[in-house]
């Protein structure tokens, strides 16, 4: 089983990593922390409990991190994901309130609470991630790794650009973190857009009608969110999940292990993600360390791997029995506390995170 931290920046497809990875009995998340990005960091605070209510989990804690990159303003992407960053998805406001430490300490005490357990995913720009390590430089050696979305190193013909024609977006978005975590000494996996654009491991209209057909309120869910990215351009790619799924099965891609320079600063070419040579992080002054990038998926297994969690039924649990505001067709008539009965049952019991203080930050906005 992983222990899992995850900071994240939901977005449609963090929210469809964190429906496989509440579906995915290997994982075992101890906290969320947010961040701005996909959008404002209030607005992914606010999604990332949305989803956990929607699926009935309520003890996960979430806490909030940084506002705005370490230095630049934050250009958000709801034209993507919509104006409410799920896609118009219709959930409910989150009733649970958010954890009260700041997003870095609750992260550092997470990892600190148990060395070497702890696998760090990160799919959102890495501006909380680079203030945790900063204000407690031990947690990159506490770390069993960290598993991150993000870059675009153009080891296939997919991995170049979504942000810029040169760079990808969680990294461009925060250069300056990126390149303090990526020489911050942890054991890094950085999947990419070498991967995740790649045509063959994104759903398609194909996918979403298997979602649709689907009875476990992650399909329904699921599907609302793929349907907002399909209906726009015809498909819809899974970052995110890719990401998650090294957790479950890391025969699922090829990596290779390079040093990885990040271009910061605010010039045509920020946010770029070069890969050099192997043998020159010794030498280089701008790299440290090796990444290990993937290179390759194997996206029939990849989307099998994603659909049939999303789509399978335990404990007989079955969606909404009410006319379920993100459902595509009415489902069976059951009674409602039965049917969210059985979907307590299916959410396997999660950890809760210590209650940690919240501390002076010197580096609070
Ligand atoms: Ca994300």
């Amino acid at each position: 089983m992983s222990k899992v931290v995850w900071d994240m920046d939901p977005g449609i497809d963090d929210a469809l990593a964190l429906l496989l990875a509440l579906k995915s009995p290997e994982i075992q998340i101890l906290g969320i922390s947010t961040v701005a990005g996909n959008a404002p960091v209030e607005m992914t605070s606010a999604n990332a409990r949305r989803v956990l209510e929607y699926m009935s989990v309520t003890n996960i804690p979430v806490a909030m991190g940084a506002a705005m990159p370490l230095n630049h303003p934050l250009v958000d992407a709801l034209n993507h994901h919509g104006s409410d960053g799920l896609g118009q998805c219709g959930l409910p406001p989150p009733r649970l309130p958010l954890h009260p430490a700041k997003a870095w300490d609750f992260i550092a005490q997470l990892i600190s609470d148990a060395p070497g357990e702890i696998t760090l995913v990160a799919t959102g720009p890495l501006t909380n991630i680079a203030y945790a390590f900063k204000l407690h430089p031990e947690l990159p050696r506490l770390l069993a790794r960290l598993v991150l979305m993000g870059g675009a190193y153009g080891l296939t013909p997919y991995g170049k650009e979504n942000q810029t024609p040169f760079a990808e977006f969680n990294i461009w978005q925060d250069p300056e973190a990126a390149n303090i975590v990526l020489n911050s000494g942890a054991d890094i996996y950085a999947v990419g857009l070498d991967v995740s654009m790649n045509p063959a491991a994104c759903l398609n209209s194909q996918h979403l009608e298997q979602l649709k057909s689907g009875h476990t309120p992650a399909a329904c869910l699921a599907a609302q969110l793929a349907e907002y990215v399909i209906e726009r351009q015809g498909h819809c790619e899974l970052h995110d999940p890719l990401a998650l799924a090294l957790l479950l099965d890391a025969s699922l891609f090829d990596f290779i292990s390079v040093p990885v320079e990040v271009v910061t600063g605010n010039g045509w070419d920020r946010g770029i993600t070069y890969v050099l040579p192997s043998d020159s992080y010794q030498l280089s002054t701008a790299s440290s360390q090796l990444i290990h990038v993937a290179a390759a998926v194997d996206a029939p297994r990849f989307l099998e791997l994603f659909l049939s969690r999303i789509l399978r039924t335990l404990n007989n649990t079955s969606c909404h029995s009410e006319p379920c505001a993100l459902c595509h067709s009415e489902r069976e008539k059951r009674p409602k506390n039965l049917a969210q009965d059985r979907l307590r049952e299916e959410s396997r019991p999660f950890a809760i995170a210590q209650g940690g203080k919240e501390t002076t930050s010197i580096l609070e906005e």
